[in-house]
Order: structure tokens, then sequence, then C-alpha cells
């Protein structure tokens, strides 16, 4: 892709043409994330963990996070304590967050639904939570109490009776998890807390362990966000156990107009390559004249950012772009196409054109809605499909802890009623048992009728 004379991020010109789904696939920039070359690594550690449980964790924590924790499972009053010396504003800003993602995901729980089909005969789905999962919430680079929040609330607004939380050990916080981490658990009452990272901590919740005659018990689902190896290892068990969509490196996608404000685009899109080298930051747009001032305004703002580095990276990387188009139905076109995680739309009435996006992990709408705002305090998800996976899931939400489970209640008449075409697909399908079951109940039913 051509750089242009800044070099802070590549340009891809559309303008006079109107490229398919297939063309604008192979056009537009996207990471790498080669989930298939980590499995071989991690296959071995997870068969550890499930041959020899919490030693294999010990062990795994000396090689990979410089020191074995005093014990997996985290002492409440380590838990209790993180949250009697978090920072004062840092604890008002997550008992916000928190209380504004409870208000959304609580009230987005789906209810059972009685479907009544004929008289005496009924399909209820009824929405049951699953009984245990396991939340793994990176630490290293990635310190993100935010994450435990937008884990926690929508397990929880799900009624999910039992949730455990795994973080790595810390070797400059005692072996314990950040405590930032464990404060962020203490304010949602998660008390069941494990010092375990990386694809050992998947293994660890997907098979159980016992450490010094405590049980921790297999879970039914992991969800979170984690490095290439844990991805890795929630591919590898997925079956065993279910999992959230793979997270890979975050992404922003603004599609804007003549009428956005350039430093409110430039700064959004810095603000999430600020996560990643591989982080991705696209504008869509057709209007040459924001092309250039929000380029303007990048070359700056990355100068003067703290993660310089990072973002310089993110942006210059074969994942970013600013995609140039002749209107904003071509526009539409490629931010469907692209089906980023993160979408803003900058544009006049962008109620109306946010409306028509078919493709994306969450929609931020209009001028005072920046993707930070859902990252913490909108009361939206911030676990979201990355990777264009937003072409066929969801991110995060209350629904993702629950089995949608039919109830069949049909009474004798309703079976007569209908047994005859029972018995003549048994017999289509060369499975005349499956007919004999309806027979032995109501033996006087004609096959198709
Ligand atoms: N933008 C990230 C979430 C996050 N941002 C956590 C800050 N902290 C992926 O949606
Ligand atoms: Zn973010």
């Amino acid at each position: 892709m051509p750089q242009n004379a800044t070099g802070v991020i590549a340009r891809l010109d559309l303008r006079g043409s109107r490229p398919g789904l297939r063309e604008l696939r192979a056009a537009l920039p996207r990471a790498e994330f080669d989930v298939e070359a980590a499995l071989a690594t991690v296959r071995p550690i997870v068969e550890d963990v499930r041959d020899r449980g919490a030693v294999a964790l010990a062990e795994a924590a000396e090689r990979f996070d410089g020191g074995a924790p005093p014990s997996l499972r985290v002492p409440a009053e380590v838990v209790a304590a993180a949250l009697t010396e978090l920072d004062p504003a840092v604890r008002a800003a997550l008992e916000e967050s928190i209380r504004r993602a409870r208000i959304v995901h609580e009230d987005q729980r789906r209810t059972d639904h009685t479907t009544r089909v004929v008289d005496g005969g009924s399909v209820t789905e009824r929405w049951v939570p699953v009984d245990r999962v396991g939340l793994y919430v990176p630490g290293g680079r990635a310190v993100y109490p935010s994450s435990v929040v937008m884990n926690v609330v929508p397990a929880q607004a799900a009624r999910v009776p039992s949730l455990a939380v795994a973080s790595p050990p810390q070797r400059d916080h005692g072996g314990w998890p950040h405590p930032t981490i464990l404060a962020a658990c203490a304010l949602l009452g998660v008390d069941e807390v494990y010092a375990m990272g990386g694809a050992q901590a998947v293994a660890a919740f997907a098979y159980g362990f016992e450490e010094d005659g405590a049980v921790c018990e297999p879970v039914s689902l992991v969800t979170g966000p984690g490095n290439i190896y844990v991805t890795a290892a929630k591919r590898l068990l997925k079956g065993l156990i279910g999992i959230d969509s793979e997270a890979g490196p975050t992404e922003i996608a603004v599609l804007a107009d003549a009428t956005a404000d350039a430093e409110h685009v430039a700064s959004d899109l810095v603000s999430q390559a600020e996560h990643d080298p591989l982080a991705a930051a696209v504008l869509v747009t057709d209007d040459a004249a924001l092309a250039e001032a929000v380029e303007a305004a990048l070359v700056r703002r990355v100068a003067a950012t703290k993660h310089t580095e990072r973002v310089a990276e993110a942006l210059a990387g074969r994942q970013s772009a600013i995609v140039l188009v002749d209107d904003l139905e071509v526009g539409l076109d490629v931010v469907n196409a692209y089906a980023a995680e993160h979408l803003e739309i900058q544009t006049a009435d962008a109620a109306a054109v946010a409306a028509r996006v078919r493709n994306a992990g969450a929609v931020f709408v209009g001028p005072w809605a920046p993707v930070s705002l859902g990252d913490y305090c909108a009361g939206s998800n911030h676990v979201l499909p990355t990777g264009g996976c937003a072409c066929h899931s969801s991110g995060l939400s209350v629904q993702s802890f629950l089995r949608g489970i039919h109830v069949v209640e049909y009474d004798e008449a309703a079976l007569r009623d209908v047994g005859g075409h029972v018995v003549s697909l048994s017999r289509a399908e060369d499975l005349p048992a499956h007919g004999e079951a309806v027979l032995a109940r109501v033996p006087e039913v004609e096959p198709g009728a």
C-alpha cells in the first residue's frame, strides 16, 4: 500500500471504483494473527496441567511468570486489601463503570418465551445460565480492570451461579495478580481468584485441579482476552469448554465525511492504536481535505502521546490506512466489508448512516461517542469480535452466558394429530424405530396424516 508524504499512515485510494466484497476483502488492511502457529507450544502445557494439576501450574508459573505464587488461590484478605489500597478516583470510576454496565446488561437479559404451536402443543425457549464460568484477565503490558468489569457484569446479569477469575502472578506484587485487578474483583463481589496465567490458566479452568485439599472445579465456559497462547489454549480446549470469540488485536474504523472534526478522528485513531503495535486504525472518508487534516493531526498527536513508539508502529503497520472513497455509499460498502471491532460514524445525519451498518462489533454514533467512552463507561460491552468476525459473531453480552433450551410439551391429542407425519418422515429417512416410538403411544395414526 502506498505510503504518503508523512509516512504516518498508508493511503488506499478507491475513488473512481465500487469494488465488490471479494475485492474489498483483498484490498483492505488487516493484521496477521497466526493462532495455529502457537498451538504446538501450547499443547504440552495443556496436557501437563490436565495430568499433573497444581504441580504443573506452579512449574509453569516458574517458567513463564518468573516465579510461582505463594498459592494458586488468592486469599480473601489479599483481594480485600487491594481494594482498601485502591486510588479513590480509580475506585469511583470503576464503580460508575460497573453501575452503567449493570444497567445495560440487566436490561438485556432475555426472558423465557412460550410458543403455542397447536392446541395442547407448545415449545418454550428457556434461558439457563451456564453452571460455572472462568474469566481470564491478562497481566503484563495489559492490566485492564475494565475488562474484569466487562466479563463479570454480563455473567452476573445472566445469574451464573459460580464464577472464578484467573490472572497471572506478578513478581512485583508478591506473586499475586496485579492489585488493580484484585480490587476490581472485590468491587464486583468476586471472591474466587487464582494467580495463574497463560495457556495453563485456561487448561486449569477446563480440567479443574486440587491444591492443598481445596478443589477448583472445572468450568463450562472460559471468557476474557489474552495473548496468542491464551487464545491458542482456548482453541485447543473448545468443545470441552465453551469460549467467547477469539480476541485478536484491537481495531477502530471511522467512517467520516466533511462534517467530521479532524482532531476528534485523529485522537480516536490514536486511542486504539495505543493498545498494541498490531492494533488497526482505519479511516474511511469521501473528503480528501479531511484525510489531509487527519493525517496532519496524527503526525502531531503521535509525537505528543505517551506511547509514541507503539502508536506509530500500529498506524504505519499494514493493518492501518486512510481509505478514500467517492461517496458514503461506497464508504458503507467498505466498513461493512471490513467488519471492524469498533466503528465510529462521524458524518452528517450519523444515526441514519449508522442504521445502515450491518457488520461491526459496536457502532459509535456521532461526535460525542468516542470508542474510549465504550471502553470504560458507556454501559456497553468492550469485549467485541475482531479480525472480521463481526460478520458472524457478537460481542460479549448477557446472552453469552445463557443457553436457550427448547422445552417441548405436547398432550395426547396433539401427538395423535401430527403422529402420522412423524411416521412418514421416519420411514423416508429409513429410521422406522422413530415412527414406532410414536405408534407405541398412539397406534391408530396413519402415515401421512
Ligand atoms: N479497546 C479495548 C478494550 C479496552 N480499552 C480496555 C481500554 N481498556 C478492546 O475493545
Ligand atoms: Zn481501548
